[in-house]
């Protein structure tokens, strides 16, 4: 046996004991690149994702719900920096991966490329996107590297109230008006779909899956957790009394799970591929954001050097 090979089987072995593995552990290249590619993505969609909701936090409605949505946007940052940080135990440094989201070699969750037009789609992210991302996260908080795993113990937290504080939004407006309750169901039929897209392509077209389940970097398979997310999100659909876009849903006693109809696959690869609603729009703030706070990095990296001057 080769040197490399008897390092892979202790690596396997080490994974398959349920054992974390560090950053500065020995790692095949692969599960090392695997890592950067997941993470990476996931820290963008973080930031991205800031951009549908940041653009109501001067409409919200009362200044409650502007302080929750500020603070939840916020939280956001947060999510993203943790996860750069996490990466960049990896080796791969941050200016590089935000040049890869920014030329378009990184991807970042299909989600956030959907516009928000109504106070109600604040109400459907929180619920269904926020919902989404928990059930993934959860199982993420299991995964086999150290400083993702302890980042979305902490990212959970926050999702939760996240995922209630849309909740209570969708709830409100459901006892409203029947105005307001028409501007939920609307929320909910266009948010719905991709939603479940989060989860990624189906098991069977998903290359990533199978090595991700073996290095144990996934928990579950993408059409596992999208099944979960679809069974714990009905009866919550149904206690708002509004209506699930799929006329093919309906309870399998057998499977003692929700069937659902087949998922757009052809929407989903053109909006991965940056051709949905707002991909250009949405790369074109984050740059435009990363132009005009050189003057911080600049500021922050000149006082650095000044205190390590002082110290030395
Ligand atoms: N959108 O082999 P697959 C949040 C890509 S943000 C775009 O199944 P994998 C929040 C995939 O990357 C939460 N691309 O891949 C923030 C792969 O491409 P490459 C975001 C997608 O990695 C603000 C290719 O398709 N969550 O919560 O095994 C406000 C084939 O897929 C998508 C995460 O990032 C997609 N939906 O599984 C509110 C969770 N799906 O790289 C909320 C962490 C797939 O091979 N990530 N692709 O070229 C994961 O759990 C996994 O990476 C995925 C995909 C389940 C997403």
């Amino acid at each position: 046996m080769t040197e490399i090979e008897s390092k892979l089987l202790e690596f396997q072995d080490r994974i398959d004991r349920d054992e974390r593995i560090e950053a500065k552990d020995w790692m095949p290249e692969e599960y090392r690149r695997s890592l950067i590619r997941q993470i990476g993505q996931h820290a963008h969609s973080e930031i991205v994702g800031m951009l549908p909701e940041g653009n109501w936090i001067t409409r919200a409605p009362n200044l409650r719900r502007k302080a929750i949505l500020l603070s939840k946007v916020q939280d956001e940052a947060g999510h993203g920096l943790y996860l750069y940080s996490a990466a960049e135990t990896l080796g791969i440094d941050r200016d590089t991966m935000i040049d890869e989201l920014h030329s378009g070699k990184a991807k970042y969750s299909s989600i956030f490329n959907y516009p928000t037009i109504s106070w109600a789609d604040m109400g459907a992210i929180g619920w269904l996107v926020d919902g989404a991302a928990i059930v993934n996260q959860v199982a993420l908080c299991r995964t086999s590297f150290g400083p993702y795993a302890r980042a979305m113990v902490r990212i959970c937290k926050e999702e939760s109230f996240h995922q209630r504080q849309g909740y209570e939004i969708m709830l409100d407006l459901c006892k409203g008006s029947s105005d307001q309750k028409a501007m939920a169901q609307d929320a909910l039929n266009r948010w719905w779909w991709p939603s479940l897209m989060m989860f990624g392509p189906s098991d069977k077209d998903s290359p990533n899956t199978a090595q991700s389940m073996a290095w144990r970097i996934k928990r579950f398979t993408n059409d596992e957790l999208r099944q979960k997310f679809v069974d714990m999100t009905v009866p919550q659909a149904e206690i708002l009394g509004i209506k699930i876009p799929d006329d093919k849903l309906k309870w399998n006693e057998e499977r003692r799970h929700y069937d659902f109809d087949e998922i757009n696959w052809e929407e989903f690869y053109s909006v991965v591929k940056g051709n949905g609603p707002c991909n250009r729009q949405r790369i074109e703030a984050r740059k435009k954001a990363h132009e005009q706070g050189q003057w911080v990095r600049d500021a922050a990296l000149a006082y650095a050097e000044k205190r390590s001057k002082k110290i030395a």
